[in-house]
């Protein structure tokens, strides 16, 4: 079956016992048993819960892998991947990543007596000249929160592999529907299901996919011990948004496409970054691994960050807030929302700065957003 039809059906049988056509919401924390341990698959719902293994089925379907965890959140989902780290170990990691990933790493990773090396991301090379006896994991943002810079999956997997480390790469920002990174070379894909997977802005949670049968083993077991695990609600809304992933990913690209180009060509915009414009420094790359360059867009206003103030709070579609993802528009500032626990001269090192807004662009009618925009900039161009 193809990625649309997945979508809607992988993992998603009508229900045995009653033909429910869509996946029941199991609010049961536990299952009842014949004997001990005569049961139907299920014991406890931190082990497993019907509603969560449907989407676990359904996310492992679209990822092209046969294995599928749904954590609490896209950072459980994370940490469960850093779980497989013990002291002495080594990580590369790529500079651009969500604020709350670096966050995680410098805090509790780190701390644990991992070594947490970052390198930029678009430079395969600099992965390579990374590499220690010790590196166990390569852990990459494709395209990356916020400045949309992409690694060359296939090059760095092989990288990482030749050390004996496995690639981990956060899909977030791609989605299944336009990448798949394991199909590409990667060993783990993260996903915050937070975002495009569930779509709808309504629920937090976050995926492991992976077609490792021994990472999964050890990944199964951390879920378990751990119990980061969404409740079976939250899973339900995430499979229900994921239904429509295809045709919402179709409408953000076509949305983002026209707002890129139109930021591009706009007075008091230094540059815009967006995989799909010809200026991309890796649009070859872009076509080369992605089906299309998804929704996100991040621009660098020509007047700092008063001016991004400005345009900010002349906004009247999108809504300024964090996350991504959501039928509807968001705007972010990432020096003062998602990457503010970096230190200021380290996220001007990393080219976050004061200029910088993320659109997480909705699938609104174009016309309004890019009203919204253009009376956004001229309030920003005004002071
Ligand atoms: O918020 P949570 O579901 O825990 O997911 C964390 C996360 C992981 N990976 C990427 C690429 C992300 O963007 C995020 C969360 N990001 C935001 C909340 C944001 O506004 O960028």
């Amino acid at each position: 079956m193809r990625f649309a039809t997945r979508a809607i059906h992988a993992g998603q049988d009508p229900d045995p016992t009653t033909g429910a056509t869509i996946i029941p919401i199991s609010q049961s924390s536990t299952f009842t048993q014949a004997a001990p341990g005569v049961h139907k698959g299920f014991e406890y719902s931190r082990s497993g819960n019907p509603t969560r293994a449907a989407l676990e089925t359904a996310l492992a379907s679209l990822e092209g892998v046969g294995h599928g965890l749904a954590f609490a959140s896209g950072l459980a989902a994370e940490n469960a991947v850093f779980s497989l780290l013990a002291t002495g170990d080594h990580v590369i990691a790529a500079e651009d990543l969500y604020g709350g990933t670096v966050r995680l790493l410098e805090t509790t990773v780190r701390t644990r007596g991992v070594d947490v090396t970052y390198v930029d991301g678009t430079d395969p090379e600099a992965f390579e000249a990374a590499v220690t006896p010790r590196t166990r994991l390569v852990w990459v943002e494709t395209p990356s929160n916020p400045l949309l810079h992409l690694t060359d999956i296939a090059a760095v997997a092989e990288i990482a592999h030749a050390s004996g480390a496995a690639l981990a790469v956060d899909n977030t920002f791609a989605t299944p529907y336009l990448q798949q990174p394991v199909a590409l070379g990667a060993d783990i894909v993260v996903h915050s299901t937070t975002k495009y997977i569930g779509g709808h802005s309504d629920a937090v949670g976050g995926a492991v996919l992976t077609d490792d049968d021994e990472l999964f083993d050890r990944l199964r077991f951390y879920q378990n011990a751990a119990g980061g695990i969404p409740g079976p609600f939250d899973s339900w809304l995430i499979l229900r948004g994921l239904k429509t992933l295809a045709v919402r990913m179709r409408e953000h690209e076509k949305n983002a496409r026209v707002l890129a180009a139109h930021l591009s060509a706009a007075e008091g915009v230094d540059m815009v970054h967006f995989p799909g414009l010809p200026s991309h420094p890796q649009a070859r790359l872009a076509s080369r691994q992605m089906s299309g360059p998804g929704g996100m867009v991040s621009l660098r206003l020509a007047g700092g960050k008063p001016a991004a103030r400005r345009f900010l709070l002349a906004l009247r579609v999108f809504s300024l807030a964090e996350s991504l993802g959501g039928v509807e528009s968001l705007a972010c500032y990432p020096s003062e929302m998602t990457h503010a626990w970096l230190p200021e001269d380290e996220r001007e090192r990393r080219g976050i700065g004061g200029g910088l807004v993320r659109l997480s662009v909705g699938i609104e009618d174009v016309e309004d957003l890019i009203a919204d925009v253009d009376r956004a900039l001229a309030a920003a161009r005004a002071g």
